[in-house]
């Protein structure tokens, strides 16, 4: 393998960084669109996204174009000072999530983070929460980042081992069970911190039903819900918001990923005044957060959200990507397949493979997904994928499932 030059990379790679990721063993040299191609020039069928990072395909021309306007202008200034693309940034994504005040950040677990501190002042200086006693409930199954106060949350012994002490004043619930939620909700409950779709449990969508009964159970509690949209918002389910297939409106979104258009970090936490006006100077902050560059190419990806295409592409491929993988279920190559538009998570058949053995295949054939949790591969391709790219990456998975009968 050191012969070649992904050989030579992947070498390097092993030398000399912690090893607390196993990829595959392709070297990306470039890409455009849902393709990426290595450094001996193979080109490869990116269904995986970014995690939903690049719901805008990689390298998005609007994106770059803005972007490269911006390095051209000024790209940082700190928050010390104003800058002329933070208010617009600000009141645009405000606005586009139907809010009023905005918290800018970078990393998604940054924003996580901002909205368990905001929870637990709005808790103290508004709802009335003895101090040092606020209570954050949460649900079996989460994934919301990779600090050392959100993984002390995190049900995944993989995600918390060896990492304590951790930190309190957290509860778990069943994903998805209401009776639990009530029962867990009191008086010192600041919030309910929940993904609308559990993305890294295996893309579990919860009961019809279940986030509007957190939305009704909290308003009359007067508790916080916090939708962790960084993966399931932005287009990706085929609406703006993963919550808007139920109607509900949380107090407060956490958006990442997607929101700097793969191009830049850009994360925040968006709510009412209310809630984020418990603030004052320098009880926050980030030295990138909000910064022009971010700010300029998120104000392009709020345009792009704004004109309905990418939800709808996502509402139309992912109604055939789900078709066909329906089709694959009665095969019994694959055992279940769960998820909401252009983003499914496939539990393959114990005999086929596991996860990651069908991952290897499909890279092989030139598609590239990632397994989680064993049996399941996400599919989760950039939203602007092509249907005849779509459906030759599926073509793919059938081969690869076939072929290991
Ligand atoms: C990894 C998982 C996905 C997220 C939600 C917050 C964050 C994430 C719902 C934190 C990040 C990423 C992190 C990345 C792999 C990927 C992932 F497998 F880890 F769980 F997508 F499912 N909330 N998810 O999905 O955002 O700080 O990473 O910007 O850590 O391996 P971040």
């Amino acid at each position: 393998m050191t012969t070649t030059a992904s050989g030579r990379h992947i070498a390097a790679a092993e030398a000399h960084s912690a090893h607390n990721y196993h990829p595959l063993p392709v070297v990306v040299a470039s890409a455009e669109g849902a393709w990426m191609t290595d450094v001996e020039g193979r080109r490869y069928l990116d269904m995986l996204a970014g995690y939903s990072a690049l719901n805008f395909g990689h390298r998005n021309q609007r994106l770059i174009d803005v972007a490269k306007a911006q390095l051209d202008r000024v790209t940082l200034t700190s928050r010390a000072f104003h800058h002329d693309r933070f208010a617009e940034f600000c009141t645009e994504l405000a606005a586009l999530c139907g809010m009023e005040m905005v918290l800018p950040m970078n990393t998604g677990a940054e924003a996580v983070e901002t909205a368990v501190k905001t929870a637990r002042k709005w808790g103290y200086r508004v709802k009335g929460v003895p101090a040092g006693q606020a209570k954050i409930v949460a649900a079996a199954g989460n994934f919301h980042g990779r600090t050392t106060t959100i993984i002390s949350f995190s049900t995944d012994p993989e995600a918390r081992a060896d990492f304590g002490p951790y930190t309190p004043g957290f509860e778990i619930v069943p994903y998805g069970d209401l009776t639990a939620l009530e029962a867990a909700v009191d008086d010192r409950t600041v919030a309910v911190l929940l993904e609308p779709i559990q993305g890294e449990a295996g893309v579990l969508v919860p009961p019809l039903g279940y986030l509007a009964g957190v939305r009704a159970l909290t308003a009359a509690r007067g508790t916080l819900f916090i939708a962790d949209e960084i993966q399931s918002g932005l287009g990706r389910t085929g609406r703006t918001f993963a919550c808007e297939h139920e109607g509900v409106v949380p107090d407060m979104y956490v958006l990442g990923k997607a929101l700097g258009g793969g191009v830049v970090p850009v994360s925040a936490v968006v709510s009412s005044s209310d809630v984020l006006g418990v603030y004052r100077p320098g009880e926050h902050g980030s030295t990138f957060g909000g910064n022009p560059l971010a700010c300029a190419v998120a104000l392009e990806v709020i345009a792009m959200l704004r004109t309905g295409e990418y939800q709808q592409r996502a509402t139309e491929l992912g109604d055939h990507l789900h078709h066909e993988l329906g089709l694959l279920a009665a095969t019994g190559a694959v055992t279940a397949v769960r998820g909401r538009g252009l983003w499914a998570g496939v539990d393959i058949a114990p005999e086929r493979g596991t996860g990651r053995e069908i991952s290897e295949q499909l890279m092989d054939r030139r598609v590239l997904v990632k397994d989680t949790h064993g049996a399941t591969i996400r599919l989760a391709p950039p939203l602007v994928i092509s249907k005849e790219d779509l459906d030759w990456g599926l073509d793919q998975l059938r081969s690869v499932l076939d072929a290991a009968r």
